[in-house]
């Protein structure tokens, strides 16, 4: 079998190009600095890759690959013509506005807002949107891709050009002018034909086309597109191989099967069952890439699993067989070796990006020399995966029990909504339109100082208590000078929402240098969870309670829900991942009912990530929305009436998914809506929300100080759709990133807000 890599991580081991570019942003250091580092990087990955038959170039990106797919067509928006500075000023000012080329204040330029960021696909990875017009036109700009692959011949790098293909590419951009974005594709094709040709100038052989739409549902339309597009290609002197992942391709199997591409690249972790029917579909002139490696998480692979199941298929396949990640390792971090903190036993069950690519040869060596060529390393690898099955630190029978004992009446709270709000009512005595904050307050200099000095060991248990208690006092100071109504305790000493829990949660453990790239230079250092979960001990209840006991207003207990725990977080692969979060749930239950035992009377379960963990295919929405809103339910629902209950979410996108969110049942919501004009109201106008909603009347993002007027207009608006006495007054995010000067006038300005709905609207 040949081997070959779809992906490196960019950013680098020690986030190299994180530091690199964001010196550069802040004028610090020189283009020619910031592109040494990209090359730097780039020449150690195709080191870490080396042994590979065939390794990408073209996947090093300087912030995004979708958008240096848009560079390469040509497609940048109009508003970044006609700027000083070089090619990847441009580029950045798409990628983060104007600000980004310091350049441009100095010209006094316009502004220029950013481009469009996006999921991609499920991943935790954002992209840039490509924009069209129906007069968007295409040119060809091979030059990023030429001085990389210059690079990597200099270096013997058996180079596969690596390239967004055209449907794909179309599908995830969006039209600025309601114009039908396919129709560009007859624009389109011919500057990627153009592209291969070029590419095959330089001596290239195979180039590696991603199409990962192709695991989405497609209407009939979409699907035509690809036979026109790959027709027009197929003359083009190189070889193809449509790459395609993160899904299965089920019903699309026949259009892969038969497009005219040399091969073809299917996610065998994901999409396994594809395998099969794709080897009897496929024409036998064509390679058929298998994607064996998990790319999207960090456990090592079961070696002697994969050959018992590969082997057959080899049989016959034989030269056509390709064998690689089943997608980028975009998705995982760099390089476990550098985790020399992690406890030795979870250690030995993983694998990070350096470590997936010698499995890869392992498999390789055994497919093609017989496994004893390889036999004292698929020996290690079999214990390792035995030891993980086996491990107390893994199975918690106790655990598994309590999940087995969870009946529908847990995820039930005693009354309907109307019933529990009266109670609540009636204890809380809040005014109409009540006011409060998401939960966190500015995370001072102070505050981290102290952190990372505990964590050092330079601060002892004892004065870290005394500055977190002092900065809680503080923000309830605050709070009550402000005027709000229901206080935080501002989440001082917090550094990550997930985070925080993970680490007193058995069944979770941290690496220290796992990061994976967000979106830009921002990075995410997903925590592992890689057994059953269980709480040895409360884990806010301190906290919350020395904050409620300096106020008489109610001090909400705030919390991070089972799903947002779940898809922020690297999970289990040895069980569905409805178990893992039923198992959350129960560790976040345990703690709300530990919080009303204290006294704590509104409870907030944070679920920001609760949309993030939707299928890709709209088909298999429902049955995650079932559990997960089992879940949330399960963590929230075993308080008494009197305890209200408060969920977050941080997007306004959820008019598709409403039914859903109401079936939360939680007392009520806050979620983001200030950027967005109350447009999420719209969600409204179809369905009823039936519970208390807190429609952010401000947007955190912006350094801004929000006018009272516009904050009351906003509201009044949600008034219109949702009856006053439903409404809640909050920010539309958490006060984590802002500074104290911004916040104290914001707040103040909300509460004159507020107060002003009061006397006239109620
Ligand atoms: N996990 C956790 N929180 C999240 C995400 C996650 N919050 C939202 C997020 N997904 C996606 N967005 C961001 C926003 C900011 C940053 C990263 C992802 C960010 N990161 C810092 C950086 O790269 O400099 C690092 C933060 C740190 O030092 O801990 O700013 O998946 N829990
Ligand atoms: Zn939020």
């Amino acid at each position: 079998a040949i081997t070959h890599n779809l992906g490196f991580p960019r950013i680098g081991a020690k986030r190299e190009l994180k530091f690199a570019a964001e010196s550069y942003w802040k004028g610090q250091s020189s283009l020619a600095a910031l592109t040494s580092v990209g090359a730097e990087l780039r020449a150690r990955h195709w080191q870490d890759q080396a042994g590979l038959d065939l390794v990408p170039v073209g996947d090093f990106s300087f912030y995004d690959q979708m958008l240096d797919m848009s560079v390469t067509l040509g497609n940048l928006p109009e508003r970044v013509r006609g700027f000083g500075g070089d090619a990847l000023d441009n580029y950045f000012r798409v990628a983060r506005g104007r600000s980004a080329a310091a350049a441009d204040e100095q010209a006094g330029c316009a502004g220029v807002w950013a481009g469009e960021m996006t999921k991609w696909f499920d991943t935790n990875y954002h992209y840039i949107v490509p924009e069209f017009t129906a007069v968007t036109t295409f040119s060809l700009d091979a030059s990023r891709l030429l001085t990389q692959l210059t690079e990597a011949k200099a270096r013997g790098v058996a180079a596969k050009p690596v390239i967004i293909g055209p449907v794909t590419y179309l599908a995830l951009g969006k039209s600025k002018d309601e114009s039908d974005r396919l129709d560009l594709l007859e624009r389109l094709l011919p500057v990627y034909a153009e592209l291969l040709q070029v590419l095959a100038a330089e001596g290239v052989d195979w180039v590696q086309i991603d199409e990962p739409i192709l695991v989405t549902e497609l209407d009939v339309r979409w699907r035509h597109a690809f036979e026109v597009a790959y027709h027009s290609l197929k003359g083009t002197p190189v070889k193809l191989l449509l790459a395609t992942y993160f899904g299965e391709l089920q019903d699309q199997r026949y259009l892969v099967a038969n497009l005219p591409v040399a091969g073809v690249h299917i996610d065998a972790v994901r999409g396994r069952d594809d395998v099969v029917p794709l080897l009897n579909l496929l024409p036998s002139t064509k390679v058929l890439s298998l994607g064996i490696i998990d790319g999207r998480n960090i456990w090592k692979t079961d070696l002697n699993g994969v050959l018992d199941w590969l082997e057959p298929i080899q049989e016959q396949l034989g030269e056509r067989l390709w064998i690689a990640p089943s997608c980028s390792l975009l998705h995982v971090p760099v390089d476990l070796d550098s985790e020399d903190r992690l406890d030795a036993e979870v250690w030995s069950w993983l694998a990070f990006a350096k470590q997936k690519l010698s499995e890869l040869r392992v498999l390789a060596t055994a497919l093609n020399d017989g496994r004893q060529a390889v036999q004292a390393e698929l020996e290690a690898n079999r214990a390792a995966c035995e030891g993980r099955r086996r491990s107390p630190r893994v199975n918690n029978p106790a655990v598994k029990a309590a999940v087995a004992r969870i009946d529908s009446r847990m995820g039930q709270r005693q009354s309907p909504y109307a019933e529990r709000a009266a109670k609540q009512a009636e204890l809380l005595a809040l005014p109409k339109f009540p006011t409060t904050t998401i939960g966190s307050f500015p995370q001072t200099r102070e505050i981290r100082q102290a952190r990372a000095d505990f964590k050092a060991g330079r601060l002892d248990a004892e004065g870290y208590q005394a500055t977190m208690k002092a900065e809680i006092a503080r923000c309830v100071r605050e709070q009550e000078l402000i005027g709000l109504d229901v206080l935080v305790h501002g989440e001082a000493e917090r550094n990550d929402m997930v985070e925080y829990f993970g680490e007193q949660l058995e069944g979770y453990a941290f690496s220290r240098y796992g990061w994976v790239q967000s979106y830009g230079s921002r990075c995410v250092k997903p925590p592992i969870l890689f057994g059953d979960i269980s709480r040895p001990k409360p884990m806010t209840v301190g906290w919350i309670t020395y904050a409620q006991s300096l106020t008489d207003k109610p001090m909400k207990g705030m919390l991070t829900a089972p799903v947002t725990m779940l898809n922020w977080s690297f999970v289990r692969d040895d069980q569905p991942r409805s178990d893992t979060c039923r198992q959350l749930a129960l560790a976040i239950r345990a703690e709300v009912v530990d919080l009303e035992r204290a006294g704590v009377k509104v409870i907030q379960i944070d679920e920001p990530a609760f949309r993030e963990g939707l299928p890709l295919r709209k088909s298999q929405w429902q049955a995650y929305l079932d559990w997960a809103v089992e879940c949330f339910r399960i963590a929230a629902n075993g308080v008494a009436d009197e305890t209200q209950i408060h969920t977050h979410m941080c997007y306004s996108e959820f008019n598709d998914i409403i039914g859903s969110i109401a079936d939360l049942d939680a007392d009520a919501i806050t979620i983001e809506t200030a950027r967005s004009d109350m447009e999420l109201l719209d969600a409204f106008d179809d369905f009823r929300y039936p519970n208390d909603i807190g429609p952010g009347v401000y947007d955190i993002h912006s350094p801004n100080i929000p006018a009272e007027a516009r904050m009351v207009a906003l509201m009044r608006k949600a008034a219109e759709r949702i009856p006053a006495e439903r409404l809640w007054v909050n920010p539309d995010c958490g006060l984590k990133t802002r500074q104290w000067e911004e916040v104290i006038p914001s707040l103040t300005s909300m509460v004159a807000a507020a107060k002003t709905l009061r006397t006239t609207l109620s």
